[in-house]
């Protein structure tokens, strides 16, 4: 038989549970919907606000729409169709999602579909698998329905026959227009989730895998304390973990802010970066985010259900 104590002490546990439980579900009613997305990309964010307002279990789709409003886009160079091709010619794409519940679908190296993040989603959701890669993510992204597209359009066949002049490979700070959306979607019941589609590095070794498709590098959600989303040059997200870093960093008590800024200096602190470029950005369950890089040029778009604005992030170099 359970003794009066050991009894009590059971019920006070389920309680602490239970309030715990509250209090991580909590409604942040005084935010709302939010949507924060690294660059310019208020119009994606809008699109993501659009599907949040039908309702909270939207949440996803928020993500996935904002995503491919982007991916669509033949003038953004760095994601989807115009995205810029690899030294050989090619548009890979490269990309992840991640859902309230940590349940997360990637595609790395994939040709010739243009919402990465739609084939993303269906690997989260349709396969035992997180990440799928090459032809293996092409023939699912065919057997999924998905239609195929030729993602140079003339201004990036332009753009690479000129490249191709001198073929010199110098990733620049901000010049190669890193343009990488990455996007953070907060409902109204305060939960979380993200996304993140590119073409990566232009005229990058040909099987080059940035660090957007990886859980953990380009993007992190723990829907119990935040999310983080990267932008920049990959190889140093990807030595660092930076998203996952920056989670874990809200995990210990840090700000968006703050865990943004600890996690640039990791990098800042581990390697050259007089020539490289990151940008982090996160959001908590309460709607506070943060951004910062390395070096100044980088922005994201924050935006919820009544305005849109664009923040300029602070950098450790100015
Ligand atoms: C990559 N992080 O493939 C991406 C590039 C990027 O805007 O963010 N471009 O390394």
């Amino acid at each position: 038989m359970i003794s009066r104590r050991k009894f009590s002490a059971l019920l006070g546990a389920t309680l602490i549970t239970q309030s715990y439980k509250r209090c991580n579900t909590a409604n942040p009613s005084q935010v709302g919907n939010k949507v924060i997305s690294t660059w310019n990309n208020q119009n994606a964010n809008k699109v993501a606000i659009a599907e949040l307002v039908k309702g909270p279990q939207y949440l996803l789709d928020a993500i996935e729409k904002g995503i491919n409003h982007v991916e669509a886009d033949p003038n953004d160079t760095s994601v989807g169709y115009g995205g810029r091709p690899d030294r050989e010619g090619f548009v890979t794409l490269d990309a992840c999602i991640m859902d309230k519940e940590g349940s997360a679908g990637s595609v790395t190296y994939l040709e010739n579909y243009v919402h990465a993040i739609s084939v993303a989603r269906k690997v989260m959701e349709e396969t035992p698998h997180v990440i799928l890669s090459g032809d293996g993510a092409a023939q699912f992204a065919a057997e999924m329905g998905f239609v195929q597209k030729d993602l140079m359009t003339e201004e990036s066949r332009i753009a690479y026959r000129k490249w191709l002049e001198k073929a010199e490979y110098q990733p620049k700070i901000n010049v190669e227009r890193h343009d990488t959306i990455g996007m953070l979607a907060l409902n109204v019941d305060g939960d979380l989730s993200g996304g993140c589609s590119t073409s990566g590095l232009a005229y990058k070794m040909r099987g080059r895998v940035g660090d957007s498709p990886v859980i953990g590098a380009g993007l992190y959600v723990d829907n119990k304390y935040g999310a983080a989303v990267a932008t920049g040059l990959g190889e140093l997200v990807l030595r660092q973990l930076s998203s996952f870093l920056v989670v874990e960093l809200m995990r210990g008590g840090k700000s968006p802010q703050k865990a943004c800024e600890e996690a640039v200096m990791r990098i800042v602190e581990s390697t050259d970066i007089s020539q490289a470029q990151v940008g982090l950005i996160a959001m908590d369950r309460s709607g506070n985010v943060g951004g910062y890089s390395i070096h100044s040029g980088f922005n994201y778009a924050v935006t919820d259900d009544n305005s849109s604005l664009l923040v300029e992030a602070p950098s450790y170099i100015d």
